[in-house]
């Protein structure tokens, strides 16, 4: 049986994937901070499963806290066929001149820092067995610069890099690597860009039908679902109405 390794599944794309690919079933070793949040989801997804659903919390941003983490893997289930780097964040809309260091800090740690620590921590199994899919959730935003986006495109523009990157180093071992890259989807992304302030997030989605967390489990199931001489380098998904990163109609 396969072993699914989602980091960021207690919400959003990472819960929906993790919730999707419970049917095959596939041993799931999940992550996010929120161990409460965790154990929860991993606790419904169990009565959907007859395979292992392993809760892993940790703070990506830490490699220490990674290292740790991702040792403590019960050896069974250790060696990780499919890796979705899907953990990450957006942190204020702020231009340049006003930005602050540590909303900065959180999103380079996280989104690039925090997708490299656990990329290199499971790519060595993957690499030994010549065998492995790894996932990196981009964005429209790996593409384009929206007004007050800065930093967050720029991390986004990494992971592209990143994705390139694998792709080349780990063609000799027979591992596939995607990046999915969404345009607007409604999950708690606004939300946690400003702060819980949710008037301000449900205006990002008003008047067009955004993506859905589940839109984006589909589109992870179907790549990993080809045959295994067939990789999809990269898929673009925006709502029907988004035309690109920074045109939506309203
Ligand atoms: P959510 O806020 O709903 O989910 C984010 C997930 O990432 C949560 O499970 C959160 O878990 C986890 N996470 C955040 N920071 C850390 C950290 N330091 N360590 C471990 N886990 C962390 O947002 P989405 O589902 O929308 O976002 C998922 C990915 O998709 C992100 O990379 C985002 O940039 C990207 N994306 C989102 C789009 C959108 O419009 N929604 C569009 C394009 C890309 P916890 O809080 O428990 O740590
Ligand atoms: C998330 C979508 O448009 O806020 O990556 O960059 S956007």
């Amino acid at each position: 049986m396969k072993n699914v390794f989602v980091t960021g599944a207690t919400s959003g794309f990472g819960l929906a994937i993790a919730q999707t690919l419970s049917k095959y079933p596939f041993n799931l070793i999940l992550t996010g901070r929120n161990a409460e949040k965790l154990h929860q989801v991993c606790e419904e997804i169990r009565q959907t499963t007859t395979a292992e659903v392993f809760p892993l919390p940790f703070d990506v941003q830490d490699f220490k806290a990674c290292k740790e983490a991702i040792d403590s893997i019960p050896a069974h289930i250790a060696d990780i066929d499919i890796l979705i780097n899907n953990a990450g964040l957006a942190v204020e809309l702020n231009p340049v001149h006003q930005g602050a260091i540590e909303d900065w800090e959180r999103m380079i740690n996280t989104n690039i820092k925090g997708l490299l620590y656990v990329t290199r921590l499971i790519s060595p199994s993957m690499v030994q067995r010549k065998t492995g899919h790894i996932i990196n959730i981009g964005s429209t935003a790996s593409f384009e610069v929206y007004g007050g986006g800065n930093v967050y495109c720029a991390t986004k523009h990494a992971v592209l890099a990143l994705t390139k990157a694998m792709r080349t180093d780990f063609l000799p071992y027979n591992i596939r690597v995607t990046q999915v890259s969404p345009g607007a989807a409604e999950t708690n992304f606004s939300l946690v860009r400003f702060h819980g302030d949710k008037a301000k997030a449900d205006k990002v989605y008003e008047g067009y039908d955004p993506l859905t967390a589940q839109d984006i489990a589909d589109i992870v199931e179907f790549v990993i679902t080809r045959p295994a001489h067939v990789c999809l380098n990269e898929i673009t998904v925006t709502p029907t109405a988004q035309f690109n990163g920074t045109v939506i109609k309203h």
